[in-house]
């Protein structure tokens, strides 16, 4: 798989040199290609960006630039790879599509990938109308959060689609027992795992996993993996394709449901509310917020 990767920080992407991502790229699975967004600027200062019409705080980066490094990019990419060629066109930002497992399987199936991290308040509308319209586009997110650019989530997603590459992982561990991998434990979660020694800091390893038991084993990871799910992420379970459900999860989800109706009308006649409830919002919420300028990217 080929990646470009487009950005004013290209050295931001060191850590793809390292581990897995670097030993895929040195066995010549991931070719990966960084560039310096700037080398496509005409002035002496290489501006990348300018003052958001209709006013407003921050600045957005121009389209000429990102115009000719992605028509650059195309270029080079078509050269090595034949002129049919076309890359796929990834940008982060938080208004953009969840990024999830299921989208990193399909960027997996890909044989060119372009990504194009922006700084500041984002890239100018424009380049992804004109690119939309010449490429298969997608603005995806890896979260609700904002970060600084979309750098980090460029590695994030490097590193969740490189890992599903062919010959990456190798064959002791397939990427089908993936928590959130299509298939049997499809949306749960991953329960507690244990190595050597059995006994740590009075800390026991569960017994049923010393025993051998195959099938208990595999019934009691099953357990706290739904356990765990429920716990952490019931939005999860609720989503369970029933027919994926055997008499012993219903009984596991019913047990869990129990012991959560006990605590609640616990919680309910003791009536104090929780120390977050009463917390201070975090600065950047409450009313009148404004960003330091050495907050804001140069
Ligand atoms: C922030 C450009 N989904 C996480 C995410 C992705 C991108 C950005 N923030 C959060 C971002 C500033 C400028 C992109």
């Amino acid at each position: 798989m080929r990646v470009d990767i487009i950005s004013i920080f290209p050295e931001y992407f060191a850590p793809l040199d390292v581990s897995l991502m670097g030993k895929a790229r040195e066995r010549g699975i991931l070719d990966i290609h960084l560039h310096q967004l700037r080398d496509w600027t005409h002035d002496v200062h290489n501006t990348v960006d300018d003052t958001p019409y209709g006013g407003g705080p921050g600045m957005v980066m121009k389209p000429e630039v990102w115009g000719e490094a992605v028509d650059a990019v195309i270029e080079d990419g078509r050269a090595a790879r034949g002129e049919d060629a076309l890359p796929r066109l990834i940008v982060p930002t938080p208004s953009g599509r969840p990024f999830t497992q299921e989208v990193a399987l399909e960027y997996a199936d890909e044989p060119w990938l372009l990504f194009a991290p922006a700084r500041y308040e984002g890239i100018d509308s424009r380049v992804v109308a004109e690119y939309g319209e010449r490429l298969r586009t997608d603005e995806v997110s890896i979260g609700d959060y904002v970060l600084a650019g979309g750098e980090a989530a460029v590695l994030v997603m490097v590193e969740a689609v490189g890992r599903l590459l062919p010959g990456v992982l190798g064959n002791a561990r397939s990427v089908a027992d993936d928590s959130f991998a299509p298939g049997a434990m499809a949306n749960l979660l991953e329960g507690p795992v244990y190595t050597k020694p059995p006994v740590w800091r009075g800390h026991e390893v569960p017994e049923v996993l010393l025993s051998g038991h195959h099938g208990r084993i595999a019934r009691w990871r099953r357990d706290e993996a739904l356990r765990r799910t429920l716990d952490r992420r019931p939005e999860l379970v609720a989503r369970l394709d029933r027919d994926g459900l055997d008499k012993h999860d219903r009984r596991v989800i019913e047990e869990f449901e129990e012991r959560l109706e006990e605590r609640r009308s616990a919680a309910k006649s003791q009536a104090e509310p929780h120390a977050e409830s009463q917390a201070e919002p975090h600065a950047a919420f409450r009313p009148g917020f404004r960003a330091a300028p050495e907050d804001v990217a140069d």
